[in-house]
């Protein structure tokens, strides 16, 4: 299951080869000055990697979940946060896809695979995060259209991007009376709180997205009336995978520079490669990232596979390689010493971005909720 085939090898160099180009040699500039690069997400969209796993009918590349993790890894190498909005608009796109009609794929997705176009997934409220269930963005029925009324937290992407894929109640039947519509940026109605102030991921905003009487077309909902948390669900096994994909990108990339570093620096008269307690710190970053990239790659096929073990799998896989991700960008910073603590070296952002992956798309006291009832309650 593990073996690289010759087609996924030449994907993973073309997707390397623009990330070291394109992405790598500006990603601390774009973090300390908080630049949203959309014009490199376009060129991010030519390669194919606006719609990964959209059917190669509506334009997308048409590959596989086990592909995404080889091709998010490669993305967070050289930034984390760039590539984890890149898989935040994939999970849009492939909502619309799977979920949408012939009619709606047509309008929406050929432009939205180009990422001329940008999409942004909107679940969490002020009042409900981890438990998406109890949100109360509210939809209510006037003729042809919806009156949406609510307010959306922490939405990457929001003031950015074109469309809005948006969880609101529609009925007081908690998981069932939610539905999903597609909202543009431009519908009268719909405004954005500032640009929040964040530990990391400042290459992309996070605003609220705000609905004051904004109306909607009936035709822009996905799937029918109460489907929405199944489809939100859906969205997020494979949005779990992508954010532990771009947590073990970045921890790669830790533990390349620390075990170049350790090489290079001298202390108490050789090299710190000497040490054998810091070699020990290297292999377990190593391993730990292995183990993390073996389970993505299990929950990914199992994903394919549409398997019955697939939520677990995904829950188990985000877990895992988020902390391993973390972990190793953490040890890395302190085998840098304090030049791990300057912007400079890199380090330090890897850390801070990584560190929200522990949260969000599903915070990891959630994964372990999912897997562990399943245990219980089996
Ligand atoms: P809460 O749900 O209030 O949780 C607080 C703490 O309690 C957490 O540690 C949590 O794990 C724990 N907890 C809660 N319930 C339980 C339980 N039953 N058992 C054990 N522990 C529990 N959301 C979107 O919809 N779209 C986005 O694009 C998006 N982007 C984001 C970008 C950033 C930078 C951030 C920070 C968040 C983003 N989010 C987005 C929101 C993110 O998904 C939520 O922050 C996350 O799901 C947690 O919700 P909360 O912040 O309300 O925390
Ligand atoms: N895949 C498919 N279906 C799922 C599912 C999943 N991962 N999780 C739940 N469902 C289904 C479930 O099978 C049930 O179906 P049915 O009604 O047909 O029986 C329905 O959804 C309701 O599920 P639960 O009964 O488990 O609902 P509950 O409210 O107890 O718990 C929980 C749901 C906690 C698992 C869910 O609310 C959750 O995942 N919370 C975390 C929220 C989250 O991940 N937010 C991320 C926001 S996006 C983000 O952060 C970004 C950066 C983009």
């Amino acid at each position: 299951m593990l073996r690289i085939t010759e087609d996924q090898q030449a994907l993973v160099d073309a997707v390397r080869d623009f990330a070291t180009e394109r992405i790598a040699p500006h990603a601390l500039e774009w973090d300390a000055e908080k630049h949203f690069p959309v014009d490199v997400l376009a060129e991010a969209g030519e390669l194919g990697l606006g719609g990964i796993y959209v059917d190669e009918a509506h334009g997308g590349a048409g590959l596989e979940r086990k592909d995404a993790v080889l091709i998010f890894e490669e993305l967070s190498k050289a930034d984390p946060a760039l590539a984890a909005y890149i898989s935040i608009h994939n999970m849009v796109v492939w909502m619309i896809d799977s979920f949408g009609t012939d009619e709606q794929r047509a309008r929406w997705v050929p432009e939205l695979v180009t990422m001329k176009q940008l999409g942004s997934y909107c679940l969490t409220e002020p009042g409900a995060g981890s438990d998406a269930a109890s949100l109360a963005t509210r939809a209510v029925r006037d003729g042809d259209d919806y009156v949406l009324n609510g307010v959306k937290q922490f939405i990457s992407g929001a003031g950015a991007s074109e469309y809005y894929v948006v969880m609101c109640r529609t009925a007081d039947t908690g998981s069932k009376g939610i539905s999903t519509l597609v909202v543009h940026q431009d519908t009268p109605g719909l405004s954005f709180g500032p640009n929040e102030k964040k530990m990391g991921w400042n290459t992309q905003p996070t605003r609220q997205v705000i609905f004051e009487d904004a109306r909607v077309p009936v035709a822009n909902r996905l799937g029918e009336e109460g489907d929405g948390f199944h489809i939100a669900m859906k969205g997020l096994n494979g949005g779990r995978i992508n954010i532990g994909a771009c947590s073990l990108g970045g921890g790669q990339a830790s533990l390349e520079k620390a075990t170049a570093y350790l090489k290079e620096r001298t202390a108490f008269g050789a090299p710190l490669t000497t040490k054998q307690s810091l070699v020990f710190d290297l292999a377990e970053m190593d391993m730990n990232l292995e183990a993390a990239r073996t389970l993505l790659m299990r929950a990914a096929d199992a994903l394919d596979r549409e398997d019955p073990d697939t939520v677990r799998l995904c829950a188990m896989a985000k877990k895992v390689a988020t902390d391993a991700g973390f972990e190793a960008a953490n040890t890395s910073l302190q085998l840098h010493g304090g030049y791990g603590y300057l912007h400079e070296y890199g380090v330090e952002k890897i850390a801070r971005d990584l560190r929200v992956h522990q949260i969000l798309e599903g915070s990891n006291e959630i994964m372990r909720l999912i897997v562990g009832r399943m245990l219980v309650d089996g």
